[in-house]
């Protein structure tokens, strides 16, 4: 009786868990920003063509960029600064009216692109690390817990029968 009363708990306790690893946040769950290639962005007028020009993305909850040119004049985004290691290697290339083009910044510093066709075109991209979400909860920490929670449970249960036979008794 005992053994059973400590088996449900336990399974209860792992479907907790279970139901708490499945609340947290999945790491393919972000979101991006969009920036517009506006008509007339290559005009010297018009710069720096890219809106908004300046952007902050941070790793884990924005970090893809999608942009999209809204004007009839072919446009490009290219790389030109970055950080270490020149982690955004391929720009765009080519892109003509309602072309679309994404990447996803994974490592955190400032880069600064612009359009192969017009000088003036220009924009910042400053990538921060993700402090909240950390991508993935830690495994070995939540075996330490699992195995606290059924330690405790396989403790109080017994306990927890005598004192409740002990009142049916009184
Ligand atoms: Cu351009």
């Amino acid at each position: 009786m005992a053994r059973r009363v400590s088996l449900a708990s336990g399974a209860a306790v792992l479907a907790l868990l279970s139901g708490l690893t499945m609340a947290l946040p999945a790491s393919g769950a972000q979101t991006g920003v969009a920036v517009s290639i506006p008509s007339g962005a290559g005009l010297a007028a018009s710069a720096p063509g890219y809106m908004p020009s300046s952007i902050t993305v941070v790793i884990g909850v924005n970090n893809t960029v999608t942009w999209t040119n809204a004007d009839p004049v072919h446009h490009t985004v290219t790389p030109s600064t970055e950080p270490a290691g020149n982690p955004w290697t391929v720009g765009s290339g080519d892109m003509a009216q309602n072309a679309v083009y994404s990447f996803t910044f994974t490592v955190p510093g400032t880069y600064t692109y612009g359009c192969a066709y017009h000088s003036t075109m220009a924009g910042t991209i400053v990538v921060k690390a993700g402090v909240t979400t950390t991508p993935e909860f830690p495994t070995a920490s939540l075996a330490v817990i699992l195995f606290a929670v059924i330690a405790a449970v396989m403790l109080a249960a017994p306990r927890l029968r005598a004192s409740r036979m002990g009142s049916m008794a009184a």
